[in-house]
């Protein structure tokens, strides 16, 4: 039972939130018969309402706000997680999430049939050891050895998917740098995710995967235990999407992944729950690019997700836009790759009509 100290940290965290002028989906559906509901809280292992509410009240611009600081926070703190996870992937109450049907990547086709719009094509889920907390209930030493179960099932990576691990720490500023201006490499220090305590001991037990081509690339220990990442320039889903399905096949063969019937995989942020994926394009879009209401407007429309040419809270450069597929739970990985190939298609169109 949370008490003392803690409990009035977490009775002033709240406050904070219920001042501020966030619109984030945590304060609108943290009310305080949910805050009474679950103020005494604690996991198993020793996390309480305060780690997964504190990125949000620290970042009052969240868009989302909570992190879930171990599996069981799903479970313990339902009645605030439930609302938010509805709402952002667009559930119906009491609908759960499909099986696995990762389907057959042929039925996707090139997104530069239309035109050269697309820049660059990416998808990526996420994956938790189950074996392992998330981020800030993580022990430098489970840090360390998550690092080397990691290691040590990317070894099993053959044929065009074999490549090399390199822990951060082993990379210069500048290496860092270049990958990161690649988009191959996790940037460092996001204020959310800081807030959040998910970056204790960096750069310990963080690392990147890399096969030679730059076409697979493997986050360790970032955001998620694991980040499963195919992507190559142009816009050939169909073949991006393959190369990332043979990765995962084979890494979960190795590695035991949290899971759970209700939520599907499980990670540390509730958007990155269902499936985990997160399909998106690269795309230059100078007409639409003008016109951020409509742009918004019709991604919205697709259920599809705007973010910038440097990811999540960053600017478009250039009219390059990050575009992808918003919804991750309560559809299948087939289906969330359909979802991003047909809304991209629509904008892509709607680019053309402007010319
Ligand atoms: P996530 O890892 O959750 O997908 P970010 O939005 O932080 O989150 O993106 C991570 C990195 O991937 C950024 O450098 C971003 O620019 C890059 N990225 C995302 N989509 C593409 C794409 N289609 N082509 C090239 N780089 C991409
Ligand atoms: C936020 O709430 O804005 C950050 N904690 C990031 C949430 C993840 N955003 C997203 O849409 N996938």
């Amino acid at each position: 039972r949370l008490a003392g100290p803690e409990l009035a940290a977490l009775e002033q965290a709240y406050a904070t939130l219920q001042a501020s002028e966030s619109s984030s989906l945590l304060k609108k559906h943290l009310t305080p018969d949910v805050f009474e509901q679950l103020k005494h809280r604690i996991t198993a292992h020793g996390a309480s309402l305060l780690d997964v509410i504190k990125s949000g009240v620290a970042n009052p611009d969240s868009g989302v706000g909570l992190y879930a600081p171990d599996a069981e926070s799903y479970v313990l703190f339902r009645d605030l997680f439930e609302p938010v996870i509805e709402e952002y992937h667009g559930l119906a109450r009491g609908v759960g999430h499909p099986g696995i049907n990762l389907g057959t990547p042929h039925v996707l086709g090139d997104l530069n049939e239309w035109g050269p719009y697309v820049v660059s094509t990416r998808v990526r889920c996420a994956r938790s050891l189950e074996a392992y907390p998330f981020n800030p209930m993580m022990t430098l030493e489970e840090y360390v050895e998550l690092e080397q179960d990691a290691e040590r099932a990317l070894e099993a990576l053959e044929g065009d998917l074999a490549g090399t691990y390199t822990t951060l720490g082993r990379l210069s500023p500048q290496q860092q740098q270049e990958l990161l201006e690649e988009h191959l490499l996790f940037k460092q220090g996001d204020r959310f995710l800081e807030a959040a305590g998910a970056c204790r001991f960096w750069p310990e037990g963080r690392g990147i995967f890399l096969n030679p081509d730059h076409t697979l690339v493997v986050w360790v220990n970032e955001e998620d235990h694991l980040r499963i990442i195919s992507m190559e320039s142009g816009g050939d889903l169909a073949r991006i999407y393959d190369r990332w399905m043979r990765a995962l096949t084979t890494l979960s063969s190795r590695l035991h992944f949290a899971n759970s019937p209700r939520l599907g995989f499980l990670n540390f942020c509730p958007t990155n729950l269902g499936t985990a994926i997160r399909a998106s394009v690269h795309v230059r879009l100078p007409l639409l690019g003008r016109d951020r209401e409509l742009l918004e407007l019709t991604a919205n429309q697709y259920n599809l997700q705007v973010r910038g040419t440097s990811g999540e809270h960053s600017e478009a450069k250039d009219f390059v836009f990050d575009i992808s597929n918003r919804r991750r739970l309560g559809l299948t990985e087939i289906e969330a790759l359909q979802e991003m190939y047909d809304g991209v298609r629509e904008i892509v169109l709607l680019e053309r009509s402007l010319e």
